[in-house]
Formats: C-alpha cells, structure tokens, sequence
C-alpha cells in the first residue's frame, strides 16, 4: 500500500518541491492549506498534475479541530510540518502571531498526531535562525542564541516539543536544522529572490533600482529541491533525531547581488558605505541603493553550516553548487521580467 503523507504549508516553496518528491516516490500527499484570497496552488501554475494528485484539505495551525480532521482524513505514515510565519524581518512586528503559529501550533499538531496515530513519524521544519549569534560554522553540538521573535518561537518549538515528545512521550520526532534554501519559487520579500526578481527588471527596463538593507549579513545558501530529500531521509531513519542540513558555503548579500548581476551581463561597481552605499551599471545609472528601513531590529550576521552528521548518517549532500543555484533563479526570473514586458507593452 502507498504511504501517505500530510503536508502542512503546502503551498510554500518547500511544500512545492516537498509535495514533488514525495508523488515520485509514490506517496499519497495530503496538504493542509490556510484559507486567504491568495492563489492556493499559486506555485504549482506551472505543474498543474501535480497539483491535481494533491488532496488540498482547508484549515490552519492556530484550529486545532482543523488539524484533528486534517489528521484523520489523511492517516499520515509521516507529518511534514512544514507551515510558520516564515518571514524573520515580519517576526518583529508580529511576535505574538509569531508564536501562535510557531510554537503554539506546533504543540497543537504533534500532540494531536501522537494522540491519533502514534506510530506516525512528525518532521519539523527547524531552522539555522536558532543559532542566530553563535560563531559559525553551526552544528548539531552549537549553541542556540536566537534573536528575533521567529527564532525564538522556532527554538521553543524545537526543545518542547520535537525534542521532548521524542524523549518524554516515545514518540518518532525529529527535525532537519535548515539552513537558508532558495529557488526560483521562493517568496519575492526573501533577499535572493528580491535580488534576482528585481534585478531581472531593472535589466528589462521595468524599474530602476533595488533598494536593501544590510549587504554585509553572510547566509549559507542552497537549493530547495536538493533540501527536501533530506526532509525525507530524516524520517526514513530507525531512530528519530535532528539534523542540520547546509552547504558548508558562505556568502555575502552584496556577494548574491554580484553574482546575479554578472549572470544579467551587467557589471556593477560599487562605491560609498554604509546607508550611503551603492552600485552603478557599466551606463553610470545605479542599481543598487541601501535603505534602512530593510535593516532588522537585531540581525543574524553570519550562518554557516557544517552538515557532516546529515552526510555521514543520511548520505545526504547538497547537488546544487551556489553558483548554479543564483543562475538557475536570475535565468526564471528574466524569463518572467520579460513576460511582465511584453504584458506592460501590449497593454
Ligand atoms: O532572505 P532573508 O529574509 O532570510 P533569513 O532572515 O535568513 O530567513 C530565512 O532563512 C531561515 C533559515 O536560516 C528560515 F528559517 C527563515 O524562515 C527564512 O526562510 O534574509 C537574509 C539576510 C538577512 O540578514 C537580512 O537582514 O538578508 C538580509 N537582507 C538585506 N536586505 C534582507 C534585505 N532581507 C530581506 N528579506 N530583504 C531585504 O531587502
């Protein structure tokens, strides 16, 4: 019999590669959805089969009664808790939101799931943002210093009740310590696909500039797609536990906006510092502007993961190089910058 599979946040970038591998795998996938006048299957417009062989039920972190029927219509062998205010800058502003969903809904699913199905197997979406201040590279044995209100509730989550409900209620959870993972379907207000999008513009001569905040902030960055299996193998293991999963590169913001520049065939120099700094094209014009209402009221300045325990015990390692994963997003990005042109031209 196929194995079956609930999926919370489905319709995030991960739920789109997540949702992908598993109907490979033969799955029957089960995604919940939070109920918004947004576009629900916004991200597989183009893989509508996939979408179609998704079984889309309705209901939200915050109901548990939602996530009661979520749980028995779907039987899951495994649960990918993969659902969050995902937005750290956001997280500032809505700490207690943050922590709703974040926290409190994360006790609200697992024990639901436990209580139901105890032989189920829970994946918790845990992140890098946990280690916030502490000196890289991180792993598995590092401390957790988070500093925004995202990180916080991620770490509360992570320790009460993946942790716990693995020691104190024998029950298979485990989590992958995610460090920054990107794609052309990553939402637009993240740095990189804020960088590509816009810079795909400014190339097509659909806006001028890209105004960022802090250029310096380091991030370990890898490709969704190749994340996701790793997802996978975490809850193929015979005993639950946590894994960080990470490329073991680190780069800048303004090195990402380097890098996608030259993939556009522009050369960008670089000049000023601070809330001053900017970039101009080889045409003198400036691309890049600094603006500080995109600094965060306390920053993470550098993420480095060392995934040496996820390649040793899972076999897993990333397949998509930095360098491959910017071009692969600047190049979707140009194709839909020159859509939006061609629709502004026509109109
Ligand atoms: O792209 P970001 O918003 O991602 P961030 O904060 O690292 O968080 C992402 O990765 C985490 C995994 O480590 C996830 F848990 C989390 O859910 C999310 O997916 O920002 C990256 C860096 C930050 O240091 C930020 O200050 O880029 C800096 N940055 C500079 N200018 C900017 C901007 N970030 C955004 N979003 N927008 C800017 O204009």
């Amino acid at each position: 019999m196929n194995k079956r599979a609930l999926i919370t946040g489905i319709s995030g970038q991960d739920g789109y590669y997540l949702s992908k591998f598993l109907v490979e795998k033969g799955y029957e996938v089960f995604g919940l959805i939070r109920r918004n006048s947004n576009n629900p299957f916004y991200r597989f417009e183009d893989n509508i089969d996939l979408w179609e062989k998704i079984n889309v039920i309705y209901g939200n972190m915050r109901d548990v009664e939602s996530l009661n029927r979520a749980l028995v219509i779907s039987k899951p062998d495994e649960i990918y808790n993969l659902a969050a205010l995902s937005d750290v800058g956001v997280s500032f502003e809505c700490p207690t939101e943050t922590m709703e969903i974040n926290y409190h809904g994360v006790g609200k699913l697992i024990s639901e799931a436990q209580r139901l199905f105890p032989k189920s197997r829970f994946y918790q979406a845990s992140t890098s943002e946990m280690f916030g201040r502490t000196n890289p590279p991180q792993n598995e044995e590092s401390f957790f210093l988070p500093v925004s209100p995202y990180a916080e509730a991620k770490l509360r989550a992570h320790t009460d009740y993946i942790v716990g409900y693995r020691k104190n209620h024998n029950y298979y959870s485990s989590s992958g310590i995610l460090f920054n993972h990107e794609s052309p379907k990553r939402g637009e207000k993240f740095v990189t696909r804020k960088i590509t999008l816009s810079l795909a513009k400014v190339k097509a001569g659909l806006q001028n500039y890209v105004q960022l905040g802090n250029l310096d902030a380091k991030r370990d960055w890898g490709f969704a797609g190749d994340y996701v299996e790793a997802m996978w193998l975490i809850l193929q293991q015979e005993n639950p536990d946590d894994y960080v999963i990470s490329t073991g590169v680190s780069h800048s913001v303004r090195d990402f906006v380097n890098i996608s520049a030259k993939v556009l065939g522009m050369k960008l120099t670089w000049s000023g510092q601070g809330e001053n700094e900017q970039a101009t094209d080889g045409e003198g014009n400036v691309v890049v502007k600094v603006n500080p209402k995109f600094y965060r009221p306390n920053e993470v300045h550098d993420l480095l993961g060392d995934s040496a325990k996820a390649k040793k015990i899972l076999g897993w390692e990333p397949k998509t190089s930095f360098e491959e994963l910017v071009e692969m997003m600047v190049e979707s990005d140009k194709k839909y910058a020159e859509y939006l042109k061609g629709l502004a031209e026509n109109r």
